[in-house]
């Protein structure tokens, strides 16, 4: 669903929303569906979880970058109403995806408590502007149920800490404790929010939970003291072909591919990018 301008305009005065039902039914079944080509369902996984110890090394353990192996993720990366809200946020149509990743949570496997903390640390090589100036956006699209016991984010709305400064960038569980609000929503769910919020992960608080975020992050294109991942550092995965092949030139434009028209096309280019996604279609590139 197109997320409205009002959603939007919170992101900026209160630091993040929750549009529910953004995504819609048979995208998310078939998404959630391709999970378990990546990770254990939760039946399998609580079946036997001393099977699973990998996830109790870290938090961030479930953390798995983009490409995947089918279409039904890649495609959420670039899913057409996300672009269209990163775009109306970010106030421009020149945009990029700067990271892309899926993350998977036990309950019991690890404590997923975290301090509060902006998450620009590492989108970024300074500070962020308070004015917004520059801002990028970050979201999860929840692809599991986000109740109040299955590890929301905690989000402190930017007007309980509009007079502090970025550093340090974090801050104890008991700074902002009766504060924080848990961002909850049903599958399908799309959380927008800044890098200048301050929010913690939280732990889940009853057992046999679960929870399954594909976090994709869009920034104005140009802003080179921004962004987080490199898609020609990822290109030696054998699922980019399937996700590139399938794209439309748009959808690639938002991972760095030369747009049509732009001058690195010619007879040599064509004819090799042609080699290395066999059966991709370069007829809008001019072949
Ligand atoms: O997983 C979450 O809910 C938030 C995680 C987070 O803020 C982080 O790792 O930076």
């Amino acid at each position: 669903m197109r997320v409205p301008d009002e959603k939007l305009a919170e992101v900026w005065d209160r630091g993040w929303t929750v549009v529910e039902g953004f995504v819609d039914p048979e995208t998310l079944a078939d998404a959630r569906k391709a999970l378990w080509k990546l990770y254990p369902t939760p039946e399998t996984f609580f079946a036997r979880p001393e099977r699973y110890q990998e996830y109790t090394i870290s938090q961030f353990a479930g953390v798995r970058p983009f490409p995947y192996p089918t279409w039904s993720l890649n495609r959420l990366t670039v899913y057409p109403d996300l672009i269209d809200a990163a775009e109306r946020f970010l106030g421009s149509d020149d945009i990029e995806i700067y990271k892309a990743e899926l993350w998977a949570k036990y309950a019991g496997a690890i404590n997923y408590d975290q301090p509060y903390h902006f998450d620009f640390p590492n989108h970024s090589l300074v500070a962020p502007r308070a004015d917004g100036v520059h801002i990028q956006m970050t979201t999860f699209i929840l692809l599991s149920d986000v109740t109040e016991a299955d590890s929301p984010t905690k989000m402190v709305p930017l007007e309980h800490t509009r007079d502090l400064p970025y550093f340090p960038i974090a801050h104890p569980q008991s700074a902002f404790a009766d504060r924080e609000v848990a961002a909850t929503g049903p599958a399908g769910s799309l959380i927008i929010y800044r890098t200048d919020v301050l929010h913690r992960g939280s732990d889940f608080t009853q057992p046999n939970r679960s929870r399954f975020v594909m976090m994709v992050d869009l920034q104005q294109r140009g802003w080179r003291w921004n962004g987080k991942m490199s898609w020609p550092g990822a290109a030696l995965n054998p699922d980019i072909g399937d996700a590139m092949i399938a794209m439309t030139p748009r959808e690639r434009d938002l991972y760095g591919w030369p747009p049509p028209g732009s001058d690195y096309w010619n007879e040599q280019t064509l004819r090799d990018v042609a080699l290395r996604y066999p059966g991709i279609d370069l007829k809008p590139y001019g072949a």
